[in-house]
């Protein structure tokens, strides 16, 4: 649940401040320290999950749910129309620098083509 070298559990806890946007009782929203893009937040499960890799069915309504705020805040945002991006980075090749799950939420502007 709790993961004590974990940056991002670290901040679900309130013991490493956060720009918060979006709060409930499994889910945290907050700015990006680095934005890649004028809109830049990233989305997490509470709940300590390692990435993609180890999101098991059981947390499947989760990741439902973190669909549906990223939904709400890009509204929020002002970005639903204009458009976004919504990202997952897993493992090394990714680029996925914190071991917690989280999902980007990017728009705000013209957004870069994807790479691969
Ligand atoms: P990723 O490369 O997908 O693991 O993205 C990690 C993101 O986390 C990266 O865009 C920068 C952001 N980040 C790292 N440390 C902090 C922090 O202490 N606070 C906030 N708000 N964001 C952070």
């Amino acid at each position: 649940m709790f993961k004590e070298d974990c940056l991002f559990c670290k901040i679900v806890a309130g013991t490493i401040p956060c720009n918060k946007v979006y709060e409930d009782e499994q889910i945290l929203a907050f700015h990006d320290i680095a934005p890649a893009a004028p809109v830049h937040v990233l989305i997490i499960p509470k709940k300590h999950i390692d990435s993609m890799n180890e999101v098991t069915a059981e947390d499947l309504p989760l990741i439902s749910d973190i669909h549906r705020v990223a939904i709400e805040l890009a509204k929020q945002l002002g970005v639903a129309e204009s458009g976004y991006r919504l990202i997952n980075n897993c493992g090394p090749d990714s680029g996925q620098a914190v071991q917690h799950l989280h999902y980007h939420l990017l728009g705000g502007g013209k957004l870069g083509a994807l790479t691969g």
